[in-house]
């Protein structure tokens, strides 16, 4: 069955903030902030509520700027749709938690070889400015590709929220 998850990124004018996973699923990569939905929650809720608890930052639903819903498909059965935004202002610093330690990377700086295999497919062409929709399909070990592809929208339709 297909999983809802949210996944967001802090960007400032040259730098992102990205997280170092300290455990779990994609433990050891630099991510965003993000994760699975609660019961009865939007989509939207759940970025804001994962942001706060995975860095402290307080975040307003309508400064999430979506750039793309990515959907992950692993050998053993797993879907993931990851719900994906921008968020260019927002209340306090990005504080080291027990699941995350963040750091600010110049645009020009991303550590791609650490991060998930697909994020320098997708992640630069968001920067640009570009909306995607993906599917990415993963090999045996869940970690390289098998193959994948990337469409540009203009919107995403409102009635794919779940
Ligand atoms: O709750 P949990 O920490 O397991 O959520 C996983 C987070 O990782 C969630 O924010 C979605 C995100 N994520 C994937 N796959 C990928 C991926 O291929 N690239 C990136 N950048 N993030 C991913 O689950």
């Amino acid at each position: 069955m297909k999983k809802i998850l949210t996944l967001a990124y802090l960007i400032s004018e040259t730098q992102v903030c990205l997280a170092m996973k300290k455990r779990g699923f994609g433990e050891g990569n630099w991510n965003g902030y993000g994760g699975k939905l609660e019961d009865a929650e939007t989509i939207e809720n759940a970025t804001v509520r994962e942001i706060k608890e995975e860095s402290g930052v307080d975040v307003h639903e309508n400064d999430l700027k979506k750039v793309a819903i990515a959907e992950f498909f692993f050998k053993d059965g797993k879907h993931l749709a990851v719900h994906t935004f921008f968020i260019r202002s927002w209340e306090g610093e990005p504080a080291e938690t027990e699941e995350m330690r963040p750091e600010w990377f110049a645009f020009n700086m991303i550590p791609y070889d650490k991060m998930w295999a697909d994020d320098i497919h997708w992640f630069p062409r968001a920067l640009q400015g570009e909306k995607l929709i993906g599917k990415v399909w993963f090999k045996e070990d869940g970690e390289s590709i098998e193959k994948m592809e990337w469409i540009q929208v203009t919107a995403f339709s409102k009635t794919v929220t779940k």
